[in-house]
């Protein structure tokens, strides 16, 4: 994706510098102050489009005609939102570290490097895998991490991730991290709860694969595999989401083969960008068991159209590299998006799928989070499972930390801000248990 900066367009630069003394409520980038709406009365009109009415308006009434809906979505979720991602590339991989007493002696601890690119060049990512010690093929939960693998645990054997990092008040300087950082985003990631329970614990560096800021596509995966992404439209190109997705998909390449992780029964999970990131992992790769979001908000599992807490607008505004360039039509103009959010968590049925909220993270709309999680529930149901549990969706929100957690969709609002902790975890590994 390549957006010409202002400096390059004379004319363009012009305007936007009246645009910046006529502005009274104005920031220093010439954009409209952002002030996000938090009032469910002031939600503009909106139209939802029903999950089970095609793309020439009939009723979806038969598997055949859902897998042509499915089929139609998932190509409108990439040329609309997302971007399309080139073909699955080849791979290859290396035994970087291996320990048999991680985990106070439970576990296998490894480093495995996975290499895959196009003509172009080529990206590594390093896979951090912890396994059940004496378990044959374990079930994984697969998960792309914000600060290193080195975050996870602050075990010092873990090697330290020296890539582009974001900085981090405190955390990270540079945009490199250090010795200090290992282990800091230790409560995000309950690595003994998780082997406990019999599961391995897969985790990625999101930047490994790509560097996490707008360079117009130059580094990273899409760097690499320019020449493969040459014939995609433009407008249809794909972003740093679809970019960490296609990187999960070809971690999961990596444990079909692996042997002590069950390729068949990977759950991905992520929390935030990346929850948004494993939905459309999960939707566009039907080959992961089980999704998982953590507080994925706008772009993730929360409803567009609702228009609350952040907004397409704002999100495209900030992250102008998450997602693709027709997205930005959709700017203040939700409206006109041929989908929304809960088709996208239909495109994972009838695979289990788990949507988790926190009262006070309202930037990411935890209403319309479960919102769209209730509407997804229909195409479950079509496609022979039980969806939430019982025999309808739930109508109204759960209270605070009630979690449900009986069928193949699941979700809690959990009390407390954005974030991942062990109530969540406690929760996924209950659901993971029955249906992975
Ligand atoms: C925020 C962004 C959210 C969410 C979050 C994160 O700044 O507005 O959409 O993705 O970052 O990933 O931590």
């Amino acid at each position: 994706m390549s957006r010409p900066s202002l400096l390059q367009h004379p004319a363009r630069f012009t305007c936007a510098c009246l645009l910046l003394i006529l502005t009274t409520a104005s920031s220093v980038s010439g954009q409209a102050k952002f002030v996000a709406n938090y009032d469910e009365s002031k939600i503009p009109e909106y139209q939802l489009p029903n999950v089970l009415i095609d793309q020439q308006g009939h009723p979806i009434q038969t598997l055949k005609q859902w897998n042509q809906q499915r089929s139609d979505l998932l190509n409108i979720f990439a040329e609309q939102v997302y971007g399309k991602a080139p073909e699955a590339c080849e791979i290859s991989s290396k035994l970087i570290s291996s320990s048999n007493d991680a985990v106070k002696g439970k576990a296998v601890r490894r480093e495995v490097d996975v290499t895959f690119g196009g003509k172009v060049g080529s990206v590594t990512m390093r896979l951090l895998i912890y396994t059940p010690k004496n378990s044959v093929l374990s079930p994984a939960f697969l998960g792309l991490n914000f600060q290193g693998n080195h975050s996870v645990d602050p075990d010092p054997s873990i090697s330290l991730n020296q890539n582009w990092m974001r900085n981090r008040q405190g955390i990270t300087e540079n945009n490199l991290a250090d010795e200090s950082s290992r282990g800091v985003a230790a409560s995000r990631w309950p690595v003994e709860m998780i082997i406990d329970h019999g599961f391995s614990l897969v985790t990625i560096y999101y930047g490994d694969i790509d560097p996490d800021f707008d360079d117009e596509f130059e580094n990273g995966i899409h760097g690499a595999l320019k020449d493969e992404a040459k014939g995609i439209p433009a407008g249809e190109k794909w972003g740093s989401i679809a970019g960490w997705a296609y990187g999960l998909s070809r971690a999961l390449d990596y444990l079909e083969k692996d042997s002590m992780v069950d390729g068949s029964r990977v759950a991905v999970f992520g929390h935030s960008r990346l929850g948004k990131t494993s939905l459309w992992a999960g939707a566009s790769d039907e080959r992961f068991k089980m999704v998982i979001s953590n507080n994925s908000g706008c772009g993730g599992a929360a409803l567009s159209r609702r228009a609350i807490g952040e907004t397409v607008g704002r999100i495209n505004t900030s992250f102008p590299h998450w997602f693709n360039d027709n997205y930005l039509k959709y700017n203040e103009n939700e409206n006109a998006c041929p989908v929304d959010q809960h088709q996208l968590l239909a495109l994972i049925a009838p695979r289990a799928l788990y949507v988790a909220s926190a009262t006070a993270d309202r930037w990411a709309d935890p209403k319309g989070e479960f919102m769209s999680s209730v509407e997804a529930d229909a195409v479950y149901r079509l496609l022979g499972t039980d969806g939430f549990g019982g025999t309808k969706a739930p109508e109204g929100m759960p209270e605070a930390n009630q979690a449900i957690n009986v069928g193949t969709i699941g979700y809690h609002l959990r009390d407390g801000k954005h974030d991942v902790t062990s109530y969540d975890w406690k929760q996924y590994l209950t659901f993971a248990k029955r249906n992975l």
